[in-house]
């Protein structure tokens, strides 16, 4: 009788043992295996697999420090993120329009910044770039990755290059009017005498997006370049500005790059109406415009270092940056 009492609690004893640890476990792992089943069917009927793979040719830092002016600094970290980002981006199917200009000896520039971004910029995503140019037939034609596409468009030029550089702006907004809108999701503005050296990936897609100038953005606000002649319309208060932007690379979606592009020119035909040109021409303008309009989005100088500067400890990484030019050779 003893015996089967000592029996009877070493059999219960088993049995609790096997419904706590057990059975918990056991509907764990069916749970996975039901979950990564629906996970590979919803795979199978996606093209992801047509799409080559980004960042497959070398390891990259992975953490990309992306300075929001409004919240607290971000840093992105680590691959599993960027994998995250990399994987929704991609089953949106979205198209980046990236607009270039290259007039007169600034043709020159071209191939430097075409093979580098087909190698770098968003790589493995859909992007189409937008070379407006004087000269044609001078562009290289180059292969590109599956993805990327080239558009090759006629312009005229200007006989002064602050023109060139202001008419951006209107060029962009007419031809966001005409085509853009109908073409791609978002847009770049990039300047053509850049290269890039390391990966730009979908960190940068944002409805408006302003990158800090490499060369103010350690300085007071005062002693940044803003225009502060309250005849031009590209003016700043004194005691006013977040940052200094570059206008070599902004963005964002076709709508808000529209509203940026068509404001700065309207400052610019205004301006021009009344015989004053702004200190940093369309990119006082720009400066303007963001101080007014915030970017969701604010890239560091790793997204636009000069190369006349020496890169200091905090920028660790320059993505893309400046091609020395004789500026009196190239301009005139
Ligand atoms: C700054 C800005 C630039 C523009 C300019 C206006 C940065 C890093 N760059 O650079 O975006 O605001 O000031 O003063 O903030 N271009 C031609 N042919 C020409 C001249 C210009 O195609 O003859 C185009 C070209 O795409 C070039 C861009 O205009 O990249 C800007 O000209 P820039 O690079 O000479 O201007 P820069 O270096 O003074």
């Amino acid at each position: 009788m003893q015996i089967r009492k000592v029996h009877m609690l070493l059999v219960i004893l088993m049995a609790g043992i096997i419904v706590y640890f057990g059975i918990p476990h056991i509907i764990q792992t069916s749970c996975q295996l039901a979950g990564q089943a629906d996970l590979d069917e919803t795979f199978s009927v996606l093209p992801r697999m047509s799409y080559p793979q980004p960042f497959v040719d070398k390891p990259q830092r992975t953490d990309v420090l992306l300075m929001s002016p409004w919240l607290a600094p971000i840093v992105w970290e680590g691959t599993f993120n960027r994998d995250i980002l990399n994987a929704q981006y991609r089953q949106k199917n979205l198209i980046v329009g990236v607009a270039t200009f290259a007039v007169k000896k600034y043709v020159r520039f071209t191939e430097g910044f075409l093979s580098s971004a087909n190698k770098f910029f968003l790589s493995g995503h859909r992007v189409n770039f937008y070379i407006f140019t004087d000269h044609p037939e001078k562009i290289p034609l180059m292969k590109l990755a599956p993805e990327k596409r080239l558009f090759i468009i006629p312009i005229q030029n200007y006989s002064r290059w602050q023109d060139i550089s202001m008419n951006r702006m209107d060029i962009i907004s007419s031809h966001i009017h005409s085509h853009w809108r109908y073409e791609v999701d978002y847009l770049y503005s990039m300047d053509i005498d850049v290269q890039l050296f390391e990966h730009i990936g979908v960190e940068i897609i944002d409805t408006l997006v302003g990158t800090i100038s490499s060369w103010q953005y350690t300085k007071p606000r005062e002693n940044n370049s803003y225009e502060r002649r309250p005849e031009s319309q590209a003016t700043i208060p004194s005691g006013e500005g977040d940052f200094y932007y570059a206008a070599s690379f902004y963005g964002g979606s076709v709508s808000e790059v529209y509203k940026l592009t068509t404001a700065c020119f309207k400052g610019v035909t205004e301006d021009r109406a009344n015989g004053i040109e702004a200190k940093w021409h369309e990119e006082s303008h720009l400066n303007k415009y963001l101080l007014y309009h915030k970017p969701t989005r604010l890239l560091s100088p790793e997204y636009y270092w000069d190369e006349e500067l020496i890169r200091p400890h905090i920028v660790k990484v320059k993505r893309l940056s400046s091609v020395r030019k004789d500026l009196k050779e190239v301009r005139f």
